[in-house]
């Protein structure tokens, strides 16, 4: 019953994407118009290629709500595509280095890379960001906010201030088809961009999400499947094209020492009513994250994405039908997708964050958990000022 989950189905030319989540308790308003522009900020950014102009991603909710409102059943959501045509779709057999095409194809038994790609594809996405962006109206009474941005595009670096408001980041990623929070950044990164296109090549980059507004204590070091460090790490690393994932400081931590890496502790009274409780660190290079738990500082977690598989110029490949060497197959793609992959990022965060203040707060509705927050918050708020029971 608390335990908040979801599924996806559906191929990139089939007649939808579905998903489906369970969990999600009762009495949570869903913010549509929010669900929605996540799914049209996934369609956009800088270097998309043509699908984009032919779908028009919505989010419809067949279960699970009344009047706007969830009832404690399954949410079953379906995405319609416009380009359905799996039957008709051509063969493919010279697999793209760098796509699923040629190990599906080996697992599957087929030389067609079609049976493969049609489930591999990044169109899934747009169910992942459906599932996200609907849960997340779970996060909004409890003011949690996640934001996803650019911060490398090929050699383009953005430089993000560590100490940025949601609201700061919001307004400076929406400010440019690029979704990066640095503006001096859009230039160096739409260039990139473009000489990849004109080398008939592709691009890659890195996306960041934080998460504001958590309470510590969200994860779990008791069990390793709880500790929410590694959800995010999985989060993440599963999204399609994504080569690693870190958090905070991430691989940053290998090459100083622990009095460089570890976020020192004070105590601000004044700061008792923020998630941090009034423990507040002078750096946050952990990501919010110790021993798998949130600790009441931002959650800060990034990912790579490697450049696109399908290259207009092609790569070697052979042919899975002759085993002759031949340059592999061409089909519509995208030049660069890191923009889009930063609101899969963020949706598919936000999940994880909704899933474990179920976990820690959970139960049948919305007014339970609210409650349970109270509670909790309360009893943090006056650790160590009471004598022991
Ligand atoms: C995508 C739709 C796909 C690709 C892309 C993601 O559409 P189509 O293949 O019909 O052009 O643009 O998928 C890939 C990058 C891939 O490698 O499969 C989408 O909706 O995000």
């Amino acid at each position: 019953m608390s335990n908040l989950e979801y599924r996806t189905a559906g191929e990139s030319h089939g007649q939808g994407l579905i998903a489906l989540i369970e969990g999600l308790p009762a009495g949570v308003t869903l913010d549509m118009e929010l669900a929605n522009r996540e799914m049209a900020r996934r369609q956009g950014g800088y270097g998309r290629g043509g699908r984009q102009k032919i779908e028009k991603d919505t989010v419809n909710i067949l279960s699970g709500i009344r009047r706007g409102r969830t009832i404690g059943s399954p949410l079953a959501i379906q995405i319609a595509n416009r380009d359905w045509r799996i039957d008709e779709a051509p063969e493919v057999s010279r697999p793209r280095p760098g796509h699923a095409d040629l190990a599906g194809s080996l697992k599957w038994l087929t030389t067609d890379c079609r049976e493969t790609l049609e489930r591999a594809s990044a169109r899934e996405t747009a169910a992942r960001v459906a599932a996200g962006a609907v849960a997340r109206s779970l996060l909004i009474p409890f003011g949690i906010q996640c934001v996803g941005f650019v911060t490398q595009v090929g050699p383009a670096v953005a430089n993000i201030p560590v100490d940025a408001s949601p609201a700061e980041l919001i307004v400076a990623r929406d400010g440019n088809d690029v979704y990066t929070a640095d503006p001096a950044a859009v230039g160096p990164m739409v260039g990139a961009i473009r000489k990849a296109k004109e080398d008939k090549d592709t691009v890659g980059g890195i996306v960041e999400v934080r998460v504001f507004g958590c309470p510590p204590g969200l994860g779990s070091c008791a069990r390793y499947q709880d500790r929410l460090d590694g959800r995010l790490l999985m989060a993440i690393g599963s999204i399609q094209a994504f080569k690693g994932a870190e958090i905070g400081l991430g691989f940053g931590v290998a090459s100083r020492p622990g009095s460089q890496v570890h976020d020192e502790i004070d105590f601000d009274p004044g700061l008792r009513d923020t998630p941090c409780l009034g423990f507040t660190r002078r750096s946050n290079n952990a990501g919010g994250l110790e021993g798998g738990m949130t600790n009441g500082q931002p959650v800060v977690v990034r990912g790579v994405m490697k450049p696109i598989s399908t290259l207009l110029r092609g790569l070697d490949s052979v042919n899975l039908a002759t085993r002759q060497r031949e340059r592999s197959d061409y089909e519509r793609s995208d030049v660069c997708a890191v923009s889009a992959a930063s609101v899969v990022a963020e949706n598919v965060v936000a999940f994880e964050i909704a899933r474990a203040l179920v976990e820690k707060f959970g139960g049948d509705t919305l007014a339970e958990i609210e409650a349970a927050w109270k509670f909790y918050l309360g009893a943090a708020r006056l650790l160590g000022t009471q004598e022991p029971a």
